[in-house]
């Protein structure tokens, strides 16, 4: 199985990538796909588009665009709840002590991590930054 994760632009900021990799690695998921990238609010709008009637969406498209990201496809058994449990609750204050939320989220919309939440919402976040030619698992 295999599901797609983001480094967001708050934690790379803060220079966590390295450690949020080594987190997934040390976990036992493998990373398959890896790429930098600073999304413009055309692209963050349509990453989050099931999000767009939200209230919270203007403001998450203008966080997702303020820096740069790091997109990752982790492959591993159960990848999708697997990587979902190891970042925590959504809310960081929410999260459990020691998921990557709860370590160095900083609000309900930074929360450092991204991970999709079922294995077709995976297929989908996947395709719309990896060509099949940049996964090599
Ligand atoms: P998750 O699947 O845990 O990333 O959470 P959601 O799909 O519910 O939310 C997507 C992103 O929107 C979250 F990462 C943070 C942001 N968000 C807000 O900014 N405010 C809210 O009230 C809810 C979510």
């Amino acid at each position: 199985m295999q599901t797609f994760a983001i480094i967001k632009p708050d934690a790379v900021a803060r220079n966590l990538t390295g450690e949020i990799l080594a987190a997934m690695e040390n976990s036992g998921l493998r990373i398959v796909a890896l790429k930098r990238l600073h999304l413009s609010r055309e692209q963050a709008a349509g990453f989050y588009a099931v999000h767009r009637e939200r209230p919270f969406f203007d403001s998450l498209i203008t966080y997702m665009s303020s820096g740069p990201v790091v997109c990752v496809v982790l492959a591993g058994e159960n990848a999708v709840p697997r990587w979902r449990e190891l970042m925590g609750a959504t809310d960081p204050a929410r999260a459990e002590p020691g998921t990557l939320r709860r370590k160095y989220g900083q609000s309900l919309e930074a929360n450092a991590v991204h991970g999709s939440d079922a294995a077709e919402t995976a297929a989908f976040e996947t395709a719309y930054f990896f060509s099949a030619l940049e996964i090599v698992d």
